[in-house]
């Protein structure tokens, strides 16, 4: 039995169990105690915060955990990071008052800044032999100037509403982060077994997220050109069809190349576009 650790409620929380949910691992909503088990896969989910997410899977109290990359690298547990899981996207910034004249890192030689990542700060500001005083704090973080307790701030942003909102200017991304699934070191090999299936099952879940699955009918003597159109994952399925002369492709497209695809087929006599939802892309 594998021990995963999730959020128990915030930003990664409904996500992380999504990824679950569509890698087949059902948690019933009523069940989600402290612990919990899956419904059909070997795996039991431990919520926890996420600030306590790394120590709790370094020390193998959880097998594996999601949690942000940022907070994996904050905490500096001694962790596997098997993979990035391509949600909870945002970057840790150096921000500073916007009427400030910006040159660049060197402004913060000697200057104060508050955050609640201090360990990425200090080695970010290490490499470049820059001398800042860094202020820990827990929440609010983006208030610290206006209140005269630092100079400047360093923290997590996403959509950059909220400097906005504080009168700040983004300066420096000193880091991206996504969610990632990280483990103990040294799992034995049934574990390590049950978790190569999770990480496979989360591959084929990220890659058909965006895709489309296109069928379309097109003239044999424009099947050449059409598959310069549709460049397919490896080749395109090809059938003929009962009326001769004609062929259909069948190809998984990205969601945001199926307008332009569809206006360049229907330009070289294509007909009959569909355009089909895509369940799983099992690889
Ligand atoms: O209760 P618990 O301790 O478990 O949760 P938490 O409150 O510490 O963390 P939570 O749920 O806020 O965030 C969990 C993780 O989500 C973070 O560690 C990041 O990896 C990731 N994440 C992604 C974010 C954001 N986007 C984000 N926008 N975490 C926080 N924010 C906050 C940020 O702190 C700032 O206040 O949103 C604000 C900035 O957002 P924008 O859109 O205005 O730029
Ligand atoms: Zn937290």
């Amino acid at each position: 039995m594998l021990r995963i650790a999730l959020q128990s409620k915030g930003r990664l929380n409904e996500k992380s169990i999504e990824l679950l949910s569509e890698a087949g691992i059902g948690i019933e909503e009523s069940n989600r105690r402290l612990l919990s088990k899956a419904s059909n896969f070997p795996v039991e989910i431990l919520y926890l915060r996420d600030d306590d997410i790394p120590q709790t899977v370094s020390c193998g109290i959880a097998d594996v955990g999601i949690v942000g990359y940022n907070e994996v690298l904050e905490r500096d547990y001694p962790v596997e990071v098997f993979q990035h899981l391509e949600f909870g996207k945002c970057r840790l910034s150096l921000a500073v008052p916007k009427y400030i004249e910006y040159t660049g890192p060197e402004f913060f030689e000697g200057k104060k800044v508050a955050t609640s990542y201090p360990g990425i700060l200090r080695a970010y500001f290490g490499r470049l032999n820059i001398n800042c005083e860094i202020r820990e704090i827990t929440g609010s973080v983006e208030i610290s100037p206006s209140i005269g307790l630092a100079d400047g701030i360093f923290d997590i942003v996403s959509s950059g509403g909220t400097l906005v909102q504080n009168g700040l200017a983004e300066v420096e991304t000193v880091m991206e982060s996504d969610a990632v699934l990280i483990g103990t070191p040294g799992l034995d090999g049934e574990k390590m077994q049950t978790v190569r299936t999770l990480m496979s099952r989360f591959t084929s879940v990220l890659r058909s997220r965006g895709k489309k699955y296109l069928l379309v009918n097109v003239p044999n003597d424009k099947i050449d050109e059409a598959l310069k159109i549709i460049p397919s994952m490896k080749s395109p399925t090809l059938l003929p069809l009962a009326d001769k002369g004609w062929s259909a492709i069948h190809a998984v497209i990205d969601e945001s190349e199926v307008w332009d695809k569809a206006d360049r087929l229907k330009q070289i006599g294509a007909e009959d576009i569909l355009v089909l939802s895509m369940e799983k892309l099992i690889i």
